[in-house]
């Protein structure tokens, strides 16, 4: 029987607020880490405001913003090897540009276009997962796979709030906690599923009183904090690594942009807690803490934000250069007989989209 340790509740924190808490460190990270992680949070950051605007021009369809998420997506990804395997949610869509999928193609599947399809194995990275907590089991399972072949492979799931409550979840991490499987169940807690409240999503006093139902380690780390997201995603990763299994980890933080395009969230959101998220983004916290500690100066802050830019641009050029999609692929690899109406309904596609 598995001795169960009840899970932290205090959020961990590594940035101070540079005046009364003082900056912590962590173990191992050196002046190029701390640059690296920097410019993945510029990389992020640049695409989810580039994809906004673009939005808006009509370039690109719906798209789930992920302003201040940043952090909780760069610092648990640092602690991934080349090698390990990434679900992302919808809320992850650009995950996979920290594995070299260019800025063009996740934009395509922005754009609902075939060229945003990847093969997962060419970078570990699965296909961006919009129904909520699916992918959950699909995790668990390629890392269960992965240590009956031997191979020294961590997947990590990214999952929201929200997820928390789907069967999905409850099997996905149920099945991993029985089979020991390498896997990291790190949830976005960003307290709001679209306009569901966390209040209204469960009675637990914290998400991560979860992952003792499951005999599992759980961490709770301030999602805004780049550096303890990464020591307690690095610590549930070596936990994996040495056979010990999953863990869970949640990342805290408020909900501060809408949770889409399409959404209006003045009418539920509590605006106050916005304006204090947002005057305490991630991006510019991590920022101030590398001035403080002089690893970081205007310039190179600089070359890194253009540099970011330059990729976005290229990247839109390059996503709106391919030729349009045919629209016959609506129809296609659904099923192997199609009802009449699909050659009706494709020709009315055509007539209206050429
Ligand atoms: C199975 C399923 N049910 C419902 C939806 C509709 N839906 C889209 S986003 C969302 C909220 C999910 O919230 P959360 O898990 O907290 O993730 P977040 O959007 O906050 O990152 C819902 C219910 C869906 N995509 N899939
Ligand atoms: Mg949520």
């Amino acid at each position: 029987m598995a001795h169960v340790v009840p899970a932290e509740h205090d959020l961990r924190r590594v940035i101070g607020d540079g005046e009364a808490v003082p900056d912590g460190t962590v173990d191992g990270l050196g002046d190029d880490d701390l640059l690296a992680l920097y410019r993945n949070l510029v990389l992020l950051r640049t695409y989810d405001e580039r994809s906004v605007v673009y939005h808006r021009q009509g370039r690109i369809g719906t798209y789930a913003i992920f302003w201040n998420h940043e952090a909780m997506q760069v610092g648990s990804h640092y602690a991934l090897e080349q090698r390990d395997w990434v679900f992302p949610s919808y809320r992850e869509s650009a995950i996979g540009l920290l594995r070299g999928i260019p800025a063009s193609t996740i934009l395509s599947w922005w754009r609902g276009h075939p060229s945003g399809w990847w093969n997962p194995a060419d970078t570990n990275v699965a296909s961006i997962c919009v129904p909520i907590a699916t992918h959950v089991p699909h995790a668990a399972g390629l890392a269960w796979g992965k240590k009956l072949k031997g191979e020294d492979v961590v997947a990590i799931a990214y999952f929201g709030d929200g997820a928390t409550s789907e069967g999905a979840f409850h099997e996905g991490a149920n099945f991993a906690a029985v089979m020991r499987a390498p896997l990291v169940l790190l949830c976005n807690n960003n307290q709001w599923a679209i306009s569901t409240p966390i209040s209204a999503q469960t009675r637990a006093e914290a998400l991560v009183d979860k992952a003792a139902g499951y005999g599992i380690p759980g961490a709770r780390v301030d999602g805004g904090d780049v550096l303890a997201v990464y020591e307690a995603t690095r610590e549930a990763v070596e936990r994996a690594r040495a056979g010990e299994g999953p863990s869970f980890v949640e990342a805290v933080t408020y909900r501060a942009a809408p949770h889409a395009t399409a959404d209006d969230p003045k009418v539920y959101i509590d605006l106050e807690r916005v304006e204090e998220e947002r005057a305490n983004e991630c991006v510019g916290r991590y920022e101030l803490y590398l001035r403080r500690l002089g690893v970081l100066d205007d310039e190179a802050a600089e070359t890194i934000k253009q540099g970011a830019l330059d990729l976005m641009r290229a990247g839109i050029e390059a996503a709106e250069a391919e030729q349009p999609a045919d629209a016959s692929l609506v129809f296609e690899h659904a099923l192997v007989d199609p009802p009449a109406s699909f050659g009706h309904d494709l020709a009315e596609l055509r007539r209206l989209h050429g």
